[in-house]
């Protein structure tokens, strides 16, 4: 589909589950941004619409900014917690069901898209078969099967509303052309999946910044996604003159899945900070305090962590409304 040109074509989205799935990022964008300011500028547009919101996984504001995006275009929103209340789900084809799976995904999907005109999915990563969660098992089975349009809530690979909700904020708090935008890992005691930092990485290289990655030997992303990205294994060089550090903890990718160090020395503190070009702190949330990030940088008046959180209602809003609008 062409780029530019015909600004019909621009953003009509018939899914969101990836960054590819942006043609504009900087239309996009500004359409967030003009919503933020007119929120229930299009009520009618999701008149008789329904959403429904399936998690496979916990959820603060991923479900409750969704919810809201719905509810201010005017459309009606299910929600269901689908591995508490759900029938266990199996994904693969011509198995004999005999284990603990009740269902196929091929009805569920199909009977959920009778009840609703949007379905939304939050399903993470196993963390245990690499080419499972690459493959996006859950997610690419309710596209095949679905009838209606499938937005992420963050999947096993992904998390593209959060990553737009970052390009908005990052857009929005930029005092410079071309900012520097560093991507730090941080210690977690868990093994969390790539999700966020695959999507910060390739929402980035759709803006206009200068992307560094940092994390400790071993934590490489995925070639495909951290290809034409500098990475700095020095963390404290990589923050220097730094306007944006936008941090996350995620597991390794080749030895995928796997804890390699949980050394406090690349948790973020004002130390670090000052290295920076009085940088904004970023972070999807939820955040340990003290273990990714200390309290002082978290704290202070350069966190974006607030405002961040709220940005999502808007990039949900803005996808919600391209995929209405598609019709
Ligand atoms: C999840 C993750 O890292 O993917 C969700 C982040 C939005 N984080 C945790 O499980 C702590
Ligand atoms: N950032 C984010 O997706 O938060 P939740 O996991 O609380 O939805």
């Amino acid at each position: 589909m062409a780029r530019s040109g015909n600004p019909e074509k621009i953003n009509k989205m018939k899914k969101y589950t990836s960054i590819s799935d942006i043609t504009s990022l900087s239309s996009l964008i500004d359409e967030a941004l003009f919503l933020k300011k007119n929120p229930y500028n299009f009520q009618s547009l999701g008149k008789n619409k329904t959403i429904v919101m399936l998690f496979f996984n916990p959820s603060l504001r991923t479900r409750l900014s969704t919810q809201k995006a719905a509810l201010n275009l005017g459309m009606e929103v299910m929600v269901m917690n689908i591995s508490d209340d759900g029938w266990a789900l199996e994904f693969e084809d011509g198995t004999i069901m005999k284990n603990t799976a009740a269902e196929h995904v091929k009805e569920a999907a199909q009977v959920i898209s009778q009840y609703c005109d949007i379905l939304a999915i939050r399903t993470f990563a196993g963390l245990v078969n690499k080419k499972e969660d690459y493959n996006e098992k859950v997610m690419s089975a309710f596209v095949k099967y679905a009838s209606v349009p499938i937005v992420s809530l963050e999947s096993a690979t992904e998390h593209p509303l959060q990553a737009l909700t970052d390009a908005i904020t990052v857009k929005e708090h930029q005092k410079k052309v071309r900012p520097k935008v560093v991507l730090s890992w941080a210690p977690h005691p868990k093994a969390l999946p790539q999700a966020v930092a695959n999507s910060f990485v390739s929402v980035m290289k759709l803006s206009d910044v200068d992307l560094v990655i940092t994390h400790p030997y071993g934590y490489e992303l995925h070639p495909e996604i951290s290809e034409n990205v500098s990475i700095e294994y020095n963390q404290e060089k990589a923050f220097a003159n730094a306007d944006f550090i936008y941090t996350k903890n995620w597991s390794a990718y080749t030895n995928y899945g796997k804890v390699l160090t949980t050394d406090s020395d690349w948790m973020i503190n004002n130390k670090k900070m000052l290295l920076t070009n009085s940088a904004k702190f970023m972070h999807c949330l939820p955040v340990r305090r003290n273990v990714v990030v200390e309290d002082a940088v978290i704290d202070s008046k350069n966190s974006l962590v607030i405002e961040q959180s709220n940005n999502r209602t808007f990039a949900a809003q803005v996808v919600l409304k391209k995929i209405l609008e598609n019709g």
